[in-house]
Protein backbone atom coordinates (compact mmCIF):
# COMPACT_ATOMS: atom_id res chain seq x y z
CA UNK A 1 0.00 0.00 0.00
CA UNK A 2 1.06 3.69 -0.44
CA UNK A 3 2.29 5.88 1.78
CA UNK A 4 -0.23 8.80 1.50
CA UNK A 5 1.45 10.50 5.04
CA UNK A 6 2.72 13.09 2.95
CA UNK A 7 5.79 12.38 5.40
CA UNK A 8 8.77 13.87 2.79
CA UNK A 9 11.40 12.26 4.88
CA UNK A 10 12.23 9.25 2.74
CA UNK A 11 12.55 6.11 5.20
CA UNK A 12 10.78 7.87 7.74
CA UNK A 13 8.31 5.29 9.75
CA UNK A 14 4.99 6.99 10.71
CA UNK A 15 2.04 5.21 11.48
CA UNK A 16 -0.53 7.46 11.68
CA UNK A 17 -3.12 7.69 8.76
CA UNK A 18 -2.44 4.06 8.65
CA UNK A 19 -6.73 3.48 8.76
CA UNK A 20 -6.59 3.46 4.74
CA UNK A 21 -3.73 1.77 4.51
CA UNK A 22 -3.35 -2.22 4.49
CA UNK A 23 -2.67 -3.27 8.21
CA UNK A 24 0.18 -6.15 7.61
CA UNK A 25 1.69 -8.56 10.00
CA UNK A 26 4.48 -6.93 9.77
CA UNK A 27 2.80 -3.28 10.83
CA UNK A 28 1.49 -4.90 13.86
CA UNK A 29 4.52 -6.73 15.12
CA UNK A 30 6.24 -4.02 14.28
CA UNK A 31 3.97 -1.89 17.15
CA UNK A 32 4.12 -4.38 19.46
CA UNK A 33 7.89 -4.80 19.52
CA UNK A 34 7.89 -1.09 19.49
CA UNK A 35 5.67 -1.37 22.92
CA UNK A 36 8.34 -3.75 24.45
CA UNK A 37 11.45 -1.29 23.22
CA UNK A 38 9.74 1.89 24.98
CA UNK A 39 9.19 -0.69 27.81
CA UNK A 40 12.54 -1.55 28.22
CA UNK A 41 13.83 1.74 27.57
CA UNK A 42 12.08 2.74 30.79
CA UNK A 43 13.77 0.14 33.09
CA UNK A 44 10.48 -2.19 33.07
CA UNK A 45 10.98 -6.08 33.67
CA UNK A 46 8.88 -8.95 32.37
CA UNK A 47 6.22 -7.22 30.20
CA UNK A 48 8.16 -6.20 27.00
CA UNK A 49 9.12 -10.39 26.60
CA UNK A 50 5.63 -10.75 26.57
CA UNK A 51 5.27 -8.62 23.52
CA UNK A 52 8.31 -9.74 21.75
CA UNK A 53 7.53 -13.25 21.77
CA UNK A 54 3.51 -12.05 20.61
CA UNK A 55 5.10 -10.19 17.38
CA UNK A 56 7.08 -12.70 16.42
CA UNK A 57 4.75 -15.15 16.60
CA UNK A 58 2.63 -12.97 14.18
CA UNK A 59 5.72 -12.35 11.98
CA UNK A 60 5.94 -15.94 11.22
CA UNK A 61 2.03 -16.57 10.51
CA UNK A 62 1.71 -18.10 7.02
CA UNK A 63 -2.02 -16.36 6.95
CA UNK A 64 -2.76 -12.39 7.20
CA UNK A 65 -3.62 -11.71 10.71
CA UNK A 66 -6.68 -9.42 9.56
CA UNK A 67 -7.94 -13.04 8.13
CA UNK A 68 -8.05 -14.68 11.96
CA UNK A 69 -9.43 -11.05 12.86
CA UNK A 70 -12.09 -11.75 10.85
CA UNK A 71 -12.91 -15.40 12.41
CA UNK A 72 -12.39 -13.84 15.81
CA UNK A 73 -9.40 -16.15 16.48
CA UNK A 74 -6.64 -13.42 17.95
CA UNK A 75 -6.42 -15.48 20.56
CA UNK A 76 -5.34 -18.38 18.81
CA UNK A 77 -1.70 -16.84 18.12
CA UNK A 78 0.96 -17.89 20.83
CA UNK A 79 1.13 -15.08 23.06
CA UNK A 80 -1.59 -13.41 22.54
CA UNK A 81 -3.59 -13.30 25.53
CA UNK A 82 -6.69 -10.98 26.03
CA UNK A 83 -4.92 -7.63 26.45
CA UNK A 84 -2.68 -8.14 23.73
CA UNK A 85 -5.56 -9.34 21.52
CA UNK A 86 -7.58 -6.33 22.12
CA UNK A 87 -4.29 -3.84 21.12
CA UNK A 88 -4.57 -5.67 17.94
CA UNK A 89 -8.26 -5.18 17.25
CA UNK A 90 -7.54 -1.25 18.08
CA UNK A 91 -5.13 -1.03 15.85
CA UNK A 92 -7.11 -3.13 13.15
CA UNK A 93 -10.23 -0.37 14.01
CA UNK A 94 -8.45 2.44 14.11
CA UNK A 95 -5.41 2.36 12.70
CA UNK A 96 -3.66 3.41 15.80
CA UNK A 97 -2.83 2.57 19.32
CA UNK A 98 -3.45 5.03 21.48
CA UNK A 99 -1.50 3.15 24.34
CA UNK A 100 1.36 3.13 22.31
CA UNK A 101 0.73 6.55 21.45
CA UNK A 102 0.91 7.08 25.08
CA UNK A 103 4.14 5.58 25.52
CA UNK A 104 6.03 7.25 22.76
CA UNK A 105 4.96 10.79 24.37
CA UNK A 106 6.55 9.92 27.44
CA UNK A 107 9.95 8.76 26.84
CA UNK A 108 12.09 12.13 25.94
CA UNK A 109 12.06 12.71 22.09
CA UNK A 110 15.24 11.53 20.41
CA UNK A 111 15.41 8.30 22.77
CA UNK A 112 14.11 6.16 20.90
CA UNK A 113 15.82 7.28 17.75
CA UNK A 114 18.91 5.35 19.53
CA UNK A 115 18.01 2.10 18.76
CA UNK A 116 18.14 2.90 15.06
CA UNK A 117 21.57 2.68 15.28
CA UNK A 118 22.72 -0.81 14.70
CA UNK A 119 24.10 -2.94 17.70
CA UNK A 120 21.75 -0.50 20.19
CA UNK A 121 19.16 -2.20 21.81
CA UNK A 122 16.17 -0.89 24.27
CA UNK A 123 18.24 -2.02 27.10
CA UNK A 124 21.72 -0.26 25.94
CA UNK A 125 19.46 3.23 24.85
CA UNK A 126 18.70 2.86 28.73
CA UNK A 127 21.74 2.98 29.94
CA UNK A 128 23.05 5.42 27.45
CA UNK A 129 20.40 7.54 29.01
CA UNK A 130 20.61 6.83 32.66
CA UNK A 131 24.25 6.92 32.90
CA UNK A 132 25.06 9.40 30.73
CA UNK A 133 22.16 11.54 29.67
CA UNK A 134 22.10 10.88 26.07
CA UNK A 135 18.72 11.15 24.57
CA UNK A 136 19.61 11.60 20.67
CA UNK A 137 21.71 10.49 17.98
CA UNK A 138 23.44 13.87 17.89
CA UNK A 139 24.47 13.38 22.09
CA UNK A 140 25.49 9.82 20.99
CA UNK A 141 27.97 11.01 18.37
CA UNK A 142 29.51 13.43 20.82
CA UNK A 143 29.50 11.21 23.57
CA UNK A 144 31.41 8.46 21.33
CA UNK A 145 33.26 11.18 19.97
CA UNK A 146 34.69 12.53 23.60
CA UNK A 147 35.12 8.91 24.31
CA UNK A 148 32.59 8.48 27.08
CA UNK A 149 30.62 5.37 26.08
CA UNK A 150 33.74 2.98 26.47
CA UNK A 151 33.25 3.47 30.00
CA UNK A 152 29.69 2.96 30.39
CA UNK A 153 29.32 -0.51 32.36
CA UNK A 154 29.35 -3.06 29.31
CA UNK A 155 30.07 -1.04 26.27
CA UNK A 156 34.14 -1.16 26.18
CA UNK A 157 36.21 0.27 23.46
CA UNK A 158 35.44 -2.03 20.77
CA UNK A 159 31.89 -1.49 21.16
CA UNK A 160 32.20 2.16 20.87
CA UNK A 161 34.16 1.87 17.49
CA UNK A 162 30.82 -0.33 16.39
CA UNK A 163 28.78 2.43 17.39
CA UNK A 164 30.64 5.03 15.93
CA UNK A 165 30.45 3.15 12.90
CA UNK A 166 26.60 2.64 12.72
CA UNK A 167 26.54 6.25 13.19
CA UNK A 168 28.18 6.76 9.66
CA UNK A 169 25.94 4.35 8.21
CA UNK A 170 22.59 5.73 9.72
CA UNK A 171 23.04 8.46 8.59
CA UNK A 172 24.25 7.79 5.42
CA UNK A 173 20.55 5.79 5.42
CA UNK A 174 19.05 9.19 6.37
CA UNK A 175 20.17 12.00 4.43
CA UNK A 176 18.41 10.83 0.99
CA UNK A 177 14.88 12.02 0.47
CA UNK A 178 12.67 10.42 -2.09
CA UNK A 179 12.66 12.39 -5.64
CA UNK A 180 8.98 12.74 -5.77
CA UNK A 181 8.39 14.33 -2.46
CA UNK A 182 10.90 17.19 -3.31
CA UNK A 183 10.68 17.53 -6.92
CA UNK A 184 7.45 19.96 -7.18
CA UNK A 185 9.25 22.06 -4.15
CA UNK A 186 12.63 22.45 -6.18
CA UNK A 187 11.29 23.58 -9.22
CA UNK A 188 9.08 25.90 -7.74
CA UNK A 189 12.44 27.02 -6.09
CA UNK A 190 13.99 27.62 -9.57
CA UNK A 191 11.34 29.01 -10.91
CA UNK A 192 11.68 31.95 -8.18
CA UNK A 193 15.59 32.47 -8.94
CA UNK A 194 14.55 32.64 -12.73
CA UNK A 195 11.79 35.19 -12.77
CA UNK A 196 14.41 37.47 -10.15
CA UNK A 197 15.31 40.54 -12.46
CA UNK A 198 19.03 40.30 -11.70
CA UNK A 199 18.89 36.09 -12.81
CA UNK A 200 19.83 35.18 -16.65
CA UNK A 201 19.19 31.64 -16.68
CA UNK A 202 18.28 29.34 -13.96
CA UNK A 203 18.78 25.29 -13.86
CA UNK A 204 18.11 22.13 -11.67
CA UNK A 205 21.52 20.36 -11.21
CA UNK A 206 22.76 17.21 -9.74
CA UNK A 207 20.73 14.14 -8.88
CA UNK A 208 17.51 15.74 -9.05
CA UNK A 209 18.13 17.30 -13.04
CA UNK A 210 18.69 13.35 -13.64
CA UNK A 211 15.94 12.68 -11.66
CA UNK A 212 17.40 9.80 -9.53
CA UNK A 213 14.58 8.27 -7.04
CA UNK A 214 16.23 9.47 -4.08
CA UNK A 215 18.03 12.80 -3.64
CA UNK A 216 20.85 13.91 -1.32
CA UNK A 217 20.61 17.25 -1.67
CA UNK A 218 19.15 19.74 -4.29
CA UNK A 219 21.72 22.05 -6.82
CA UNK A 220 20.40 24.62 -8.21
CA UNK A 221 22.56 26.86 -10.71
CA UNK A 222 22.21 30.51 -11.89
CA UNK A 223 24.09 32.60 -14.03
CA UNK A 224 24.25 36.61 -13.20
CA UNK A 225 26.01 39.66 -13.15
CA UNK A 226 24.62 40.57 -9.79
CA UNK A 227 25.59 37.45 -7.31
CA UNK A 228 25.26 39.19 -4.28
CA UNK A 229 21.90 40.40 -4.92
CA UNK A 230 20.72 36.54 -6.13
CA UNK A 231 22.51 34.86 -3.27
CA UNK A 232 20.53 37.79 -0.81
CA UNK A 233 17.64 36.63 -2.51
CA UNK A 234 17.97 33.16 -2.26
CA UNK A 235 19.19 33.33 1.27
CA UNK A 236 16.03 35.28 2.27
CA UNK A 237 13.16 32.76 0.53
CA UNK A 238 10.40 32.31 2.71
CA UNK A 239 11.15 28.13 2.82
CA UNK A 240 14.43 28.30 4.38
CA UNK A 241 14.81 27.54 7.88
CA UNK A 242 18.42 28.18 8.48
CA UNK A 243 21.16 29.53 5.97
CA UNK A 244 24.11 26.91 6.22
CA UNK A 245 26.34 29.53 4.25
CA UNK A 246 26.05 32.72 1.71
CA UNK A 247 28.78 33.66 -0.60
CA UNK A 248 28.82 35.22 -4.04
CA UNK A 249 29.78 31.98 -5.34
CA UNK A 250 27.68 29.60 -3.64
CA UNK A 251 24.88 29.42 -1.13
CA UNK A 252 23.55 26.93 0.83
CA UNK A 253 19.94 27.17 2.88
CA UNK A 254 18.14 23.95 4.81
CA UNK A 255 14.14 24.21 4.07
CA UNK A 256 12.06 21.47 6.66
CA UNK A 257 13.30 18.18 7.19
CA UNK A 258 16.66 19.31 6.76
CA UNK A 259 17.12 19.01 3.18
CA UNK A 260 20.18 21.59 1.90
CA UNK A 261 19.58 23.69 -1.27
CA UNK A 262 23.05 24.13 -3.18
CA UNK A 263 22.86 27.82 -4.67
CA UNK A 264 26.23 27.55 -7.08
CA UNK A 265 26.03 31.09 -8.88
CA UNK A 266 28.14 30.93 -12.43
CA UNK A 267 29.53 33.86 -14.41
CA UNK A 268 27.64 34.38 -17.87
CA UNK A 269 29.03 32.31 -20.69
CA UNK A 270 30.26 29.34 -18.72
CA UNK A 271 26.67 28.19 -18.09
CA UNK A 272 26.50 25.38 -20.62
CA UNK A 273 30.04 24.02 -18.85
CA UNK A 274 29.18 24.20 -15.32
CA UNK A 275 25.69 22.69 -15.58
CA UNK A 276 27.39 19.94 -17.44
CA UNK A 277 29.65 19.31 -14.32
CA UNK A 278 27.09 20.41 -11.28
CA UNK A 279 24.69 17.92 -13.35
CA UNK A 280 27.04 14.58 -12.81
CA UNK A 281 26.94 12.13 -11.66
CA UNK A 282 29.96 11.74 -10.64
CA UNK A 283 30.93 8.92 -12.81
CA UNK A 284 29.48 9.88 -15.67
CA UNK A 285 31.76 12.95 -15.31
CA UNK A 286 35.15 11.31 -14.77
CA UNK A 287 34.50 9.61 -18.34
CA UNK A 288 33.65 12.94 -19.95
CA UNK A 289 36.68 14.38 -18.32
CA UNK A 290 38.65 11.44 -19.64
CA UNK A 291 37.65 11.75 -23.06
CA UNK A 292 38.72 15.07 -23.18
CA UNK A 293 42.19 14.28 -22.13
CA UNK A 294 42.39 12.01 -24.73
CA UNK A 295 42.01 14.36 -26.97
CA UNK A 296 44.72 17.02 -25.81
CA UNK A 297 42.38 18.87 -23.43
CA UNK A 298 40.89 19.61 -20.31
CA UNK A 299 37.30 19.51 -18.95
CA UNK A 300 36.32 21.12 -15.67
CA UNK A 301 33.18 23.45 -14.40
CA UNK A 302 34.57 26.33 -16.30
CA UNK A 303 34.54 24.93 -19.55
CA UNK A 304 36.38 22.56 -22.37
CA UNK A 305 39.86 23.45 -22.77
CA UNK A 306 43.15 23.33 -24.48
CA UNK A 307 45.63 21.72 -21.50
CA UNK A 308 46.93 25.06 -21.00
CA UNK A 309 43.84 26.21 -20.78
CA UNK A 310 44.82 29.31 -23.42
CA UNK A 311 41.84 28.15 -25.48
CA UNK A 312 38.29 27.76 -24.69
CA UNK A 313 37.33 24.54 -27.28
CA UNK A 314 33.33 24.65 -25.60
CA UNK A 315 31.84 26.51 -22.59
CA UNK A 316 28.26 28.36 -23.37
CA UNK A 317 26.26 25.42 -23.88
CA UNK A 318 25.82 21.90 -23.00
CA UNK A 319 25.51 20.45 -26.05
CA UNK A 320 28.92 21.96 -27.48
CA UNK A 321 30.84 20.08 -25.08
CA UNK A 322 29.34 16.91 -25.84
CA UNK A 323 29.70 17.60 -29.66
CA UNK A 324 32.98 18.81 -29.03
CA UNK A 325 33.61 15.43 -27.58
CA UNK A 326 31.98 13.55 -30.45
CA UNK A 327 29.16 12.63 -28.66
CA UNK A 328 25.26 13.48 -29.03
CA UNK A 329 23.61 15.23 -26.73
CA UNK A 330 23.02 12.62 -23.69
CA UNK A 331 19.93 13.68 -21.34
CA UNK A 332 20.16 14.03 -17.93
CA UNK A 333 18.21 10.95 -17.16
CA UNK A 334 21.17 8.97 -18.88
CA UNK A 335 24.17 10.42 -17.27
CA UNK A 336 25.10 7.52 -15.34
CA UNK A 337 27.96 6.20 -16.86
CA UNK A 338 25.56 2.81 -17.58
CA UNK A 339 26.74 2.53 -21.51
CA UNK A 340 25.61 5.95 -22.58
CA UNK A 341 28.54 7.48 -23.54
CA UNK A 342 29.44 4.25 -25.96
CA UNK A 343 25.96 4.82 -27.14
CA UNK A 344 26.06 8.44 -27.68
CA UNK A 345 29.53 8.05 -29.48
CA UNK A 346 28.07 5.61 -31.84
CA UNK A 347 24.65 7.51 -32.70
CA UNK A 348 23.06 4.62 -30.83
CA UNK A 349 21.36 6.90 -27.97
CA UNK A 350 17.77 5.69 -27.80
CA UNK A 351 15.15 8.40 -28.58
CA UNK A 352 13.51 8.58 -24.80
CA UNK A 353 9.71 8.65 -24.25
CA UNK A 354 9.08 12.41 -23.73
CA UNK A 355 7.23 14.30 -20.95
CA UNK A 356 4.40 15.31 -22.53
CA UNK A 357 3.66 11.94 -24.27
CA UNK A 358 1.74 10.05 -22.21
CA UNK A 359 -2.41 10.00 -22.77
CA UNK A 360 -3.27 8.02 -20.08
CA UNK A 361 -3.29 7.51 -16.24
CA UNK A 362 -3.70 3.46 -15.63
CA UNK A 363 -3.85 3.26 -12.20
CA UNK A 364 -6.07 5.48 -10.04
CA UNK A 365 -8.05 4.93 -6.90
CA UNK A 366 -11.47 6.43 -5.91
CA UNK A 367 -13.82 6.73 -2.81
CA UNK A 368 -15.44 3.19 -4.08
CA UNK A 369 -12.08 1.87 -2.16
CA UNK A 370 -9.67 3.37 -0.75
CA UNK A 371 -9.13 6.84 -2.70
CA UNK A 372 -9.99 10.21 -1.28
CA UNK A 373 -12.33 11.40 -4.30
CA UNK A 374 -15.07 10.54 -6.79
CA UNK A 375 -14.84 8.89 -10.25
CA UNK A 376 -15.88 12.16 -11.86
CA UNK A 377 -13.68 14.40 -9.62
CA UNK A 378 -10.69 11.79 -10.59
CA UNK A 379 -11.27 12.08 -14.04
CA UNK A 380 -12.03 15.77 -14.38
CA UNK A 381 -8.60 16.37 -12.75
CA UNK A 382 -6.95 14.18 -15.02
CA UNK A 383 -8.53 15.50 -18.17
CA UNK A 384 -7.26 19.27 -16.57
CA UNK A 385 -3.73 17.60 -17.07
CA UNK A 386 -4.03 16.30 -20.47
CA UNK A 387 -5.09 12.85 -19.82
CA UNK A 388 -7.46 11.45 -22.57
CA UNK A 389 -7.98 8.41 -21.00
CA UNK A 390 -8.02 7.28 -17.01
CA UNK A 391 -8.60 3.73 -15.82
CA UNK A 392 -10.19 3.45 -12.26
CA UNK A 393 -8.70 0.57 -10.84
CA UNK A 394 -10.09 0.21 -7.38
CA UNK A 395 -9.07 -2.51 -4.84
CA UNK A 396 -10.58 -5.47 -4.99
CA UNK A 397 -12.37 -7.46 -1.94
CA UNK A 398 -9.51 -9.38 -0.83
CA UNK A 399 -7.61 -6.14 0.54
CA UNK A 400 -10.52 -5.83 3.13
CA UNK A 401 -8.24 -2.94 4.79
CA UNK A 402 -8.42 -1.09 1.65
CA UNK A 403 -11.91 -1.25 1.86
CA UNK A 404 -11.79 -3.63 -1.37
CA UNK A 405 -14.72 -3.34 -3.31
CA UNK A 406 -17.29 -6.70 -4.26
CA UNK A 407 -18.20 -8.02 -7.06
CA UNK A 408 -21.70 -5.93 -6.59
CA UNK A 409 -20.04 -3.11 -6.17
CA UNK A 410 -18.27 -3.55 -9.03
CA UNK A 411 -21.21 -3.84 -10.81
CA UNK A 412 -22.17 -0.86 -9.69
CA UNK A 413 -19.12 1.55 -10.41
CA UNK A 414 -19.72 0.00 -14.12
CA UNK A 415 -22.91 2.17 -14.31
CA UNK A 416 -21.34 5.36 -12.59
CA UNK A 417 -18.65 4.95 -15.20
CA UNK A 418 -20.71 4.15 -18.38
CA UNK A 419 -22.67 7.14 -17.41
CA UNK A 420 -19.89 9.25 -17.26
CA UNK A 421 -18.74 8.09 -20.42
CA UNK A 422 -21.86 9.44 -22.02
CA UNK A 423 -21.10 13.42 -20.94
CA UNK A 424 -19.29 14.73 -23.72
CA UNK A 425 -16.26 16.09 -21.44
CA UNK A 426 -13.31 15.11 -23.33
CA UNK A 427 -11.97 12.41 -21.22
CA UNK A 428 -12.76 8.40 -21.34
CA UNK A 429 -12.80 6.58 -17.92
CA UNK A 430 -12.29 3.27 -18.47
CA UNK A 431 -13.18 0.47 -16.11
CA UNK A 432 -10.82 -1.46 -13.93
CA UNK A 433 -9.59 -2.92 -11.43
CA UNK A 434 -6.74 -3.44 -9.18
CA UNK A 435 -7.04 -7.84 -7.94
CA UNK A 436 -5.21 -9.28 -5.56
CA UNK A 437 -2.74 -11.42 -6.56
CA UNK A 438 -2.97 -14.88 -4.00
CA UNK A 439 -0.63 -17.15 -2.64
CA UNK A 440 -1.14 -19.44 -5.13
CA UNK A 441 -1.11 -17.05 -8.29
CA UNK A 442 -4.79 -16.63 -8.91
CA UNK A 443 -6.94 -13.01 -8.57
CA UNK A 444 -9.23 -12.87 -6.09
CA UNK A 445 -12.05 -11.68 -8.72
CA UNK A 446 -13.69 -14.16 -10.37
CA UNK A 447 -13.06 -14.73 -14.10
CA UNK A 448 -17.35 -13.72 -14.91
CA UNK A 449 -16.75 -10.09 -13.10
CA UNK A 450 -13.41 -9.87 -14.48
CA UNK A 451 -14.21 -10.57 -18.09
CA UNK A 452 -16.70 -7.02 -18.18
CA UNK A 453 -14.09 -5.06 -17.54
CA UNK A 454 -11.63 -2.71 -19.38
CA UNK A 455 -8.25 -3.05 -17.99
CA UNK A 456 -7.13 -5.78 -15.05
CA UNK A 457 -4.30 -4.86 -12.95
CA UNK A 458 -2.90 -7.35 -10.73
CA UNK A 459 -0.91 -7.17 -7.54
CA UNK A 460 0.93 -8.81 -4.73
CA UNK A 461 0.17 -7.42 -1.68
CA UNK A 462 0.70 -9.92 0.57
CA UNK A 463 2.70 -13.45 1.59
CA UNK A 464 5.71 -10.96 0.65
CA UNK A 465 8.21 -13.94 1.62
CA UNK A 466 7.23 -16.82 -0.65
CA UNK A 467 10.36 -18.48 -1.41
CA UNK A 468 11.18 -17.38 -4.74
CA UNK A 469 10.64 -20.42 -6.74
CA UNK A 470 7.30 -19.93 -5.26
CA UNK A 471 7.36 -16.32 -6.10
CA UNK A 472 8.07 -16.86 -9.40
CA UNK A 473 5.43 -19.48 -10.14
CA UNK A 474 2.89 -16.97 -8.32
CA UNK A 475 3.65 -14.18 -11.09
CA UNK A 476 3.86 -16.90 -13.67
CA UNK A 477 0.03 -18.08 -12.81
CA UNK A 478 -0.89 -14.48 -12.91
CA UNK A 479 0.53 -13.45 -15.82
CA UNK A 480 -1.38 -16.39 -17.81
CA UNK A 481 -4.88 -15.53 -16.23
CA UNK A 482 -6.87 -15.49 -19.46
CA UNK A 483 -7.81 -11.74 -18.67
CA UNK A 484 -4.80 -10.33 -16.54
CA UNK A 485 -3.26 -7.01 -18.89
CA UNK A 486 -0.72 -5.31 -16.06
CA UNK A 487 1.02 -6.88 -13.07
CA UNK A 488 0.90 -4.17 -10.44
CA UNK A 489 3.69 -2.43 -8.71
CA UNK A 490 5.92 -5.86 -9.99
CA UNK A 491 8.73 -6.26 -6.97
CA UNK A 492 6.37 -4.71 -4.31
CA UNK A 493 9.51 -2.65 -2.97
CA UNK A 494 9.09 0.78 -1.36
CA UNK A 495 11.96 2.75 -1.38
CA UNK A 496 14.30 2.77 1.63
CA UNK A 497 11.59 0.43 3.16
CA UNK A 498 11.02 -2.70 1.82
CA UNK A 499 12.92 -4.65 -0.20
CA UNK A 500 11.60 -6.34 -3.46
CA UNK A 501 10.12 -9.59 -3.13
CA UNK A 502 12.19 -12.54 -4.79
CA UNK A 503 11.41 -13.88 -7.83
CA UNK A 504 13.22 -14.56 -10.85
CA UNK A 505 13.45 -11.82 -12.58
CA UNK A 506 13.80 -12.64 -16.70
CA UNK A 507 11.15 -15.80 -16.05
CA UNK A 508 9.01 -13.34 -15.21
CA UNK A 509 9.76 -10.53 -18.10
CA UNK A 510 9.97 -13.21 -21.07
CA UNK A 511 6.89 -14.74 -19.88
CA UNK A 512 4.94 -11.10 -19.81
CA UNK A 513 6.34 -10.45 -23.05
CA UNK A 514 4.83 -13.71 -24.39
CA UNK A 515 1.60 -13.57 -22.77
CA UNK A 516 1.33 -10.19 -23.54
CA UNK A 517 0.66 -8.98 -20.27
CA UNK A 518 2.25 -5.27 -19.28
CA UNK A 519 4.60 -4.81 -16.41
CA UNK A 520 3.65 -1.60 -14.90
CA UNK A 521 5.85 1.42 -13.87
CA UNK A 522 4.00 2.28 -10.84
CA UNK A 523 5.26 6.10 -10.17
CA UNK A 524 4.01 6.69 -6.83
CA UNK A 525 7.05 8.22 -4.98
CA UNK A 526 7.45 5.54 -2.66
CA UNK A 527 7.38 3.02 -4.92
CA UNK A 528 9.05 3.83 -8.71
CA UNK A 529 8.22 0.03 -9.40
CA UNK A 530 9.44 -1.23 -11.48
CA UNK A 531 12.89 0.42 -11.49
CA UNK A 532 14.73 2.35 -14.45
CA UNK A 533 16.94 -0.59 -13.84
CA UNK A 534 14.57 -3.10 -14.21
CA UNK A 535 13.10 -1.10 -16.79
CA UNK A 536 15.51 -1.96 -18.82
CA UNK A 537 16.03 -5.41 -18.04
CA UNK A 538 12.10 -6.19 -18.86
CA UNK A 539 12.56 -3.79 -21.74
CA UNK A 540 15.58 -6.73 -22.73
CA UNK A 541 13.36 -9.10 -22.64
CA UNK A 542 10.57 -7.53 -24.73
CA UNK A 543 8.32 -6.24 -22.23
CA UNK A 544 5.27 -3.39 -22.87
CA UNK A 545 5.24 -1.05 -19.93
CA UNK A 546 2.49 0.84 -18.92
CA UNK A 547 2.86 4.10 -16.79
CA UNK A 548 0.23 4.32 -13.71
CA UNK A 549 0.23 6.70 -10.71
CA UNK A 550 -1.88 4.50 -8.52
CA UNK A 551 -3.38 8.01 -7.48
CA UNK A 552 -5.26 8.19 -4.14
CA UNK A 553 -5.87 11.74 -4.25
CA UNK A 554 -5.82 13.83 -6.87
CA UNK A 555 -3.04 15.54 -6.09
CA UNK A 556 -1.05 12.60 -6.87
CA UNK A 557 -2.05 12.52 -10.80
CA UNK A 558 0.88 14.60 -10.88
CA UNK A 559 3.11 11.85 -10.15
CA UNK A 560 3.15 10.70 -14.21
CA UNK A 561 6.03 12.87 -14.25
CA UNK A 562 7.98 10.41 -11.78
CA UNK A 563 6.33 7.38 -13.85
CA UNK A 564 7.90 8.85 -16.98
CA UNK A 565 11.66 10.25 -15.46
CA UNK A 566 11.68 6.52 -14.42
CA UNK A 567 10.94 5.21 -18.19
CA UNK A 568 13.74 7.84 -19.49
CA UNK A 569 16.15 6.63 -16.70
CA UNK A 570 15.50 3.01 -18.16
CA UNK A 571 16.17 3.86 -21.50
CA UNK A 572 12.68 3.21 -22.82
CA UNK A 573 11.32 4.98 -26.27
CA UNK A 574 7.96 6.21 -26.54
CA UNK A 575 6.51 2.96 -28.38
CA UNK A 576 7.84 0.99 -25.11
CA UNK A 577 5.33 2.26 -23.27
CA UNK A 578 2.01 1.21 -23.80
CA UNK A 579 -0.07 4.55 -22.56
CA UNK A 580 1.79 7.08 -25.00
CA UNK A 581 -0.71 5.72 -27.50
CA UNK A 582 -4.07 6.65 -28.07
CA UNK A 583 -7.34 5.29 -26.32
CA UNK A 584 -7.89 3.66 -29.99
CA UNK A 585 -4.65 1.77 -30.08
CA UNK A 586 -4.22 0.85 -26.22
CA UNK A 587 -7.78 -1.06 -26.75
CA UNK A 588 -6.49 -2.56 -29.97
CA UNK A 589 -3.25 -3.41 -28.17
CA UNK A 590 -5.70 -4.81 -25.26
CA UNK A 591 -7.90 -6.20 -27.64
CA UNK A 592 -4.80 -8.49 -29.28
P1 LIG B 1 23.05 13.50 -4.42
O1 LIG B 1 23.04 14.94 -4.06
O2 LIG B 1 23.79 12.65 -3.45
O3 LIG B 1 21.71 12.94 -4.70
O4 LIG B 1 23.87 13.33 -5.79
P2 LIG B 1 24.43 14.46 -6.76
O5 LIG B 1 24.80 13.76 -8.03
O6 LIG B 1 23.51 15.60 -6.87
O7 LIG B 1 25.80 14.85 -6.06
P3 LIG B 1 26.28 16.22 -5.39
O8 LIG B 1 25.17 17.04 -4.90
O9 LIG B 1 27.34 15.82 -4.39
O10 LIG B 1 27.06 16.97 -6.54
C1 LIG B 1 26.36 17.45 -7.67
C2 LIG B 1 27.14 17.16 -8.92
O11 LIG B 1 28.38 17.85 -8.92
C3 LIG B 1 27.54 15.72 -9.09
O12 LIG B 1 26.51 14.95 -9.68
C4 LIG B 1 28.70 15.81 -10.00
C5 LIG B 1 29.36 17.08 -9.58
N1 LIG B 1 30.47 16.78 -8.69
C6 LIG B 1 30.50 17.00 -7.37
N2 LIG B 1 31.66 16.62 -6.87
C7 LIG B 1 32.38 16.13 -7.88
C8 LIG B 1 33.68 15.56 -8.01
O13 LIG B 1 34.43 15.43 -7.06
N3 LIG B 1 34.07 15.16 -9.25
C9 LIG B 1 33.25 15.30 -10.33
N4 LIG B 1 33.68 14.90 -11.52
N5 LIG B 1 32.04 15.81 -10.24
C10 LIG B 1 31.61 16.22 -9.04
ZN1 LIG C 1 -1.36 -1.82 -5.14
CA1 LIG D 1 22.79 16.88 -5.10
CA1 LIG E 1 25.16 19.34 -3.73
Amino acid sequence: MEDETGCRRAGGTRMAGMMRQQVTNTDIAAMLTEIADILTLRGVAFKPRAYLRAARAIESLDEEITDIYDRGELETIPGVGSAIAAKITTIMEEGTLPYLDQLREEVPPGLRDLMEIEGIGPKKAHLLYTERGITGIEDLEAAVNGKQVRTIRGFGEQSEKKIAESIRVWKERHTRFLLGYILHDAEAIGKKLQSHPAVMEACLAGSIRRRKETIGDVDILVSTDDPDTVSAFFCSLPERRRVLMQGPKRSTIVLAENLHVDLRVIRQGQFGAALQYFTGSKAHNIRLRQRAIDRGWKLNEYGLTTRDGAEVIAREREEDIYDALGLAFIPPELRENSGEIEAAAEERLPRLIGYGEVKGDLHVHTRWSDGAHTIREMAEAARERGCEYIAICDHSEGLPVAHGISADAIFKQGKEIADLNREPDGITVLHGIEANIDRDGSLDVRKKVLRDLDFVIGSIHSSFRQPEAEMTERLLTAIHHDHLDMIGHPTGRLIMKRDPYRFDMDTVFEAAAAAHVLMEINAFPTRLDLSDVNCRRAHASGVMMGIGTDAHHMDHLRYLELGIAVARRGWLEKGDVINTRPLAEFSAWLEK
